[in-house]
């Protein structure tokens, strides 16, 4: 496969004032394609060129940095946009995830504050994450490009808090990004379709 850098689901100025046109502009247009373009290039002779995204960050986990770091933060952000949308966060989960949460993670008010504090307390670049492990959601914390794919779940939401997706609206208040992100920017039916598929 070759990665590719997808189109934003939405304008780049559509998650203003929580997500700003400037951080899409560096954080898509040139973050995330530059994790693209260096996997492409790492992909090359790596013996992984046929498989599919997932398969090559988890086989890459562990054994050949430079492709993981590319190909992880690829699967991340592929994922990121679409867990956001305007108008998005607040409680509206739909009826299975919400029962899901309800009875494994001790409720909705309950799962945003932990996703929330994962984040807070992700010493240096990284991930917070709801993940399904073990047939049970769980609240998750990774560093650098890693996920929950490999470390034996599957993400059902991410938040990316390296500091190039929150410095130039939040400067270094990274709990107020958080924050943000779980009342304004989540897209619960994406999260929830992710959740259908990683149930099966
Ligand atoms: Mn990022």
């Amino acid at each position: 496969m070759t990665f590719k850098l997808p189109d934003l689901p939405y304008a780049h100025d559509a998650l203003a004032p929580y997500m700003s046109r400037e951080t899409l502009e560096y954080h898509h247009d040139k973050h995330h394609k530059a994790y693209v373009d260096n996997g492409n290039k790492l992909l090359e002779g790596s013996g992984l060129e046929g498989k599919s995204l997932e398969e090559i960050v988890k086989a890459s986990f562990g054994k050949n940095a430079g492709l993981f770091n590319n190909a992880g933060q690829h699967y991340n952000h592929l994922h990121f946009w679409k867990w956001m949308k305007p108008n998005g966060g607040g409680d509206k989960v739909p009826g299975n995830l919400l029962k899901k949460i309800d009875s494994d993670l001790g409720g909705l008010a309950k799962a945003k504050e932990d996703f929330v504090q994962a984040g807070v307390t992700q010493f240096g670049s990284g991930w917070s994450w709801i993940a399904v492990k073990d047939g049970k959601l769980a609240i998750m914390k990774t560093a650098n490009g890693e996920s929950p794919l490999v470390h034996g779940a599957k993400p059902i939401l991410g938040c990316d808090v390296w500091e190039h997706s929150y410095y130039i609206d939040y400067r270094n208040r990274r709990p107020d990004y958080l924050k943000a992100f779980v009342d304004h920017l989540v897209n619960w039916d994406y999260v929830a379709e992710m959740y259908e598929a990683a149930a099966k």
